[in-house]
């Protein structure tokens, strides 16, 4: 097609494909969600609306996208894996970063009032969103321990520093004061002997985070195979046309990713 004579505009717009043959982490996080949190009245530390709100937004691109397996959460951001040998948009990543951080936002506003009934959006909320290649299983299981690390010593600190805002009178230039150069151990000592609060209790949503998985349940089906078949799966995905692809449930957990287990029995995960 010749085009008008404006079309050579056309050319200063760069490829931008990603890597083939890599890992591909999506990372989206809340723009500006402090004041966000704050304008919503969002509980201190934890407020459950929110993060689940987060999981639901993060559970529908899932279950939009095939090509993410798994999505880790926590605050004001969710990481998501996609599979190494992800195709989608020909791994062009704008396209992907954007289409990824759009849906999930619009998702984040559309289900807002089934999560915080009670408290009308005051203005757009907006999210960031990069894409991080990484070349080794290694570097995936590092990256998600990494986020599951970076959840508990967060969690720890603003579970102790509210604790002590909140029941034990402190502002919260004393409470800073307080927890200065704390370890980990001194921030439980406080919360058990200050506030009767035993840290391990701490529901895992908040200490561990939300891992969403999508985990294969049966093999593909020949064609042949699927005619007259009237069963299901309770797969989210399910549908009779899709009968030949593999089978998967996408499940929200609250588990730990940083040792061997959670990834020993999905080996799916980071395979080819
Ligand atoms: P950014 O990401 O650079 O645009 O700036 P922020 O303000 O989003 O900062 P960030 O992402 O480092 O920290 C997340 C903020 O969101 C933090 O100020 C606390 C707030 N937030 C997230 N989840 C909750 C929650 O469950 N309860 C409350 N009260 N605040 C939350
Ligand atoms: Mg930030
Ligand atoms: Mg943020
Ligand atoms: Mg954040
Ligand atoms: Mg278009």
């Amino acid at each position: 097609m010749a085009g008008s004579k404006y079309a050579y505009v056309r050319r200063f717009e760069l490829p931008d494909n990603l890597l083939p043959g890599t890992h591909i982490v999506f990372r989206l996080d809340g723009h500006a969600f402090h004041k966000f949190s704050d304008e919503h009245a969002f509980a201190k530390p934890n407020d459950l609306r929110a993060l689940e709100l987060m999981d639901h937004a993060a559970q529908r691109l899932m279950e939009e996208h095939p090509d993410i397996l798994l999505g880790f959460g926590e605050s004001d951001e969710y990481s998501f894996l996609l599979k190494k040998s992800a195709s989608l948009y020909n791994r062009r990543s704008a396209k992907i970063a954007t289409l990824l951080t759009s849906f999930f936002t619009s998702a984040y506003v559309y289900h807002w009032r089934d999560h915080f009934p009670d408290t009308p959006l005051r203005y757009p909320p907006s999210f960031d969103g990069r894409l991080v290649l990484y070349p080794a299983n290694q570097h995936v299981r590092d990256y998600f321990s990494w986020r599951q690390a970076d959840t508990h010593i967060n969690n720890m600190y603003n579970t102790t520093f509210w604790a002590l805002v909140q029941q034990g009178g402190e502002t919260t230039t004393q409470a800073d004061a307080t927890l200065k150069g704390t370890i980990s151990s001194q921030k439980q000592e406080i919360l058990f002997s200050r506030f009767g609060v035993n840290y391990s209790k701490v529901p895992e949503r908040f200490r561990k985070g939300s891992v969403i998985v999508r985990d294969l349940i049966s093999e593909p089906q020949p064609e042949s195979n699927v005619e007259g078949d009237g069963g299901h799966t309770h797969s989210p995905r399910k549908k009779r046309k899709d009968k030949s692809k593999p089978q998967y449930t996408i499940q929200i957990l609250h588990c730990d990713i940083i040792k061997d287990d959670f990834w020993l029995a999905r080996q799916h995960l980071l395979e080819d």
